[in-house]
C-alpha cells in the first residue's frame, strides 16, 4: 500500500473522498501576481513605490527587465501545482526601445508580449490599472482628486485598462478580472470626507460606462482601511466598495490585509456570498499591519479556504495572491505562497462538511469541536504529495533544489 492509498483509506472512514478532492483542486485557478518578482516596480517609471504600500528587503536578484521577470515567473510556475492565472499591473506595459506611452494612452499592443507569454503557458490573464507610483498622483489622490486634470488623467487610465482587459479576455478566451484599487486617502483628519468619495463614485461610473463585454470582463473594487501615510482616511473604504459594487453590479474584492486587525475576511465571505454572484479575494498575510508577507498555511488562510469551499462558491470566487517580500528569494516567495493557498484549499476539500454542518444544526458542539481537532492530524501531507505528483511538480522540499540552482546560475549574476 502506498502512503496515498493508506491516507485515502483513513479519510474514507470519515466519509471523505480524497480522489474527488484532488480532482476538484486541479480545476481551481489562482491568480499569481507578477509584482512579487520585482518589488512592485514595473517598467514604466523610475520613481519610488507610492500609494501607501511598501516592500521591505533587498535580497539580491530582483527582476529588472521584462525578460528577467518572465524567466523568473516561468521558474515559479514550474514548481506550483494546479492552475495559475497571470495577474498583471498596467505599470508592466512593454514598450519598444525608446518608446514611452503614459498610462492614459496605454493600448492593448503594449501588452502583446504578455499575451504571448500567457498563451505559451496556457494561462488566463487578470489585470490591474496602476493608480500609484506615478507623477500624476496629486496629494495622494487619483480618481477622487479635486483637480479636474488629474481626475481626467486617471479616468482615461481606467478606460484604457478596461479595453486592455477585454483584449486579454478575447485573446486568451478566458474571463479577465480587472481590479480597481485606488490608494486615494489622507494622512490627517479630512475637513471633507464626502466630496472625495462623491468624485470617486462619479469617476468609477464614467470608467464603467465604457462598453465592455460583461460575460468576459469582471471589474472588481478593492477597499482598504488605511495605507502608510494615508492613516486617517481612505476614499474607497469597505462601505464604499461594497455598496458601490452592489449598486453597479460589479464584484467586491476583499484583501485580508485591509481590515482592522481583529476583523477576519473568513467571517465576511458568507455575507458577501448571499448578496453577490461573485466575490474576489486578495490572499495575503498581514503581520501587525498590511505588511503583505508571503502567504503561509496559517489559521486565517485555512479558514478563508474553508468558507469558500463550504459555501459551495469555489467556482464563483476569483482567488488571487497579493503579497510582496523583497527580503527573501522572490521566486521562492511566489512558490511558497502559491503552494500554501492550494494546501489550504485541499485541506478544506478534505473536510467531512456535511457531517460537520449537521452537528452544528443539531447543536452537538462538543462533537463538532472534537472532530475539527481530529481532522488536523489526519495524513493530509500524503494527499498533498499526491496532488503535486499528479500535477508533475516536485513534492516535499524537492522544489527548493531548483530555486537554489536558479539562484546560483541566474539571480546571483544580476
Ligand atoms: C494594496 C492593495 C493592492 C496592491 C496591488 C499591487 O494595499 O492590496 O491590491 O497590493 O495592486
Ligand atoms: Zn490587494
Amino acid at each position: 500500500m502506498t502512503r496515498y492509498e493508506s491516507a485515502k483509506a483513513i479519510y474514507a472512514t470519515f466519509g471523505v473522498d480524497c480522489d474527488a478532492a484532488i480532482k476538484k483542486l486541479k480545476e481551481v485557478e489562482v491568480a499569481l501576481h507578477c509584482w512579487q518578482g520585482d518589488d512592485v516596480t514595473g517598467f514604466d517609471h523610475d520613481g519610488p513605490l507610492s500609494g501607501g504600500i511598501q516592500v521591505t528587503g533587498n535580497y539580491p536578484g530582483r527582476a529588472r527587465t521584462p525578460e528577467e521577470l518572465m524567466a523568473d515567473y516561468e521558474t515559479a510556475l514550474s514548481l506550483i501545482p494546479g492552475k495559475s492565472k497571470l495577474n498583471l499591473h498596467a505599470s508592466y506595459a512593454l514598450f519598444d526601445k525608446g518608446e514611452f506611452v503614459d498610462r492614459n494612452r496605454l493600448e492593448p499592443r503594449h501588452f502583446d508580449g504578455w499575451v504571448e507569454f500567457a498563451k505559451k503557458h496556457g494561462l488566463g490573464i487578470d489585470f490591474n490599472p496602476t493608480f500609484f507610483s506615478h507623477p500624476r498622483v496629486k496629494d495622494n489622490l487619483t480618481l477622487s482628486s479635486p483637480d479636474e486634470q488629474t481626475r481626467r488623467f486617471w479616468i482615461e487610465h481606467g478606460i484604457a485598462c478596461l479595453k486592455i482587459a477585454e483584449y486579454f479576455a478575447k485573446e486568451t478566451n478566458r474571463p479577465t478580472v480587472i481590479n480597481f484599487w485606488m490608494p486615494d486617502g489622507m494622512k490627517d483628519i479630512p475637513a471633507d470626507r464626502l466630496s472625495p468619495r462623491a468624485r470617486m463614485k462619479e469617476s468609477l461610473d464614467e470608467i464603467l460606462s465604457t462598453p465592455y463585454d460583461k460575460t468576459l470582463v469582471f471589474p472588481t473594487l478593492e477597499s482598504k482601511v488605511f495605507g502608510i501615510g494615508l492613516e486617517s482616511y481612505t476614499v474607497v473604504s469597505a462601505e464604499f466598495a461594497l455598496t458601490y459594487a452592489k449598486e453597479r453590479g460589479i464584484t467586491p474584492l476583499v484583501d485580508n490585509g485591509h481590515y482592522h486587525p481583529t476583523e477576519t475576511v473568513s467571517d465576511k465571505l458568507s455575507s458577501l456570498y448571499l448578496f453577490h454572484d461573485r466575490v474576489a479575494l486578495h490572499v495575503t498575510r498581514p503581520v501587525r499591519w498590511d505588511s503583505d508577507h508571503v502567504v503561509i498555511l496559517d489559521d486565517e488562510t485555512l479558514e478563508i479556504a474553508k468558507e469558500v469551499v463550504e459555501s459551495g462558491r469555489l467556482d464563483s470566487t476569483f482567488i488571487a495572491l497579493d503579497y510582496f517580500d523583497g527580503s527573501i528569494n522572490r521566486i521562492a516567495a511566489w512558490v511558497i505562497g502559491a503552494r500554501s493557498i492550494r494546501k489550504a484549499l485541499l485541506f478544506a476539500l478534505l473536510r467531512p462538511s456535511a457531517r460537520m454542518k449537521t452537528l452544528q444544526k443539531e447543536g452537538r458542539g462538543t462533537e463538532l469541536l472534537m472532530l475539527g481537532e481530529e481532522l488536523k492530524t489526519l495524513p493530509f501531507g500524503d494527499v498533498w504529495e499526491r496532488f503535486c505528483e499528479e500535477c508533475s511538480v516536485p513534492t516535499g522540499e524537492a522544489w527548493f533544489e531548483k530555486i537554489k540552482v536558479y539562484e546560483k546560475e541566474v539571480l546571483s549574476k544580476r
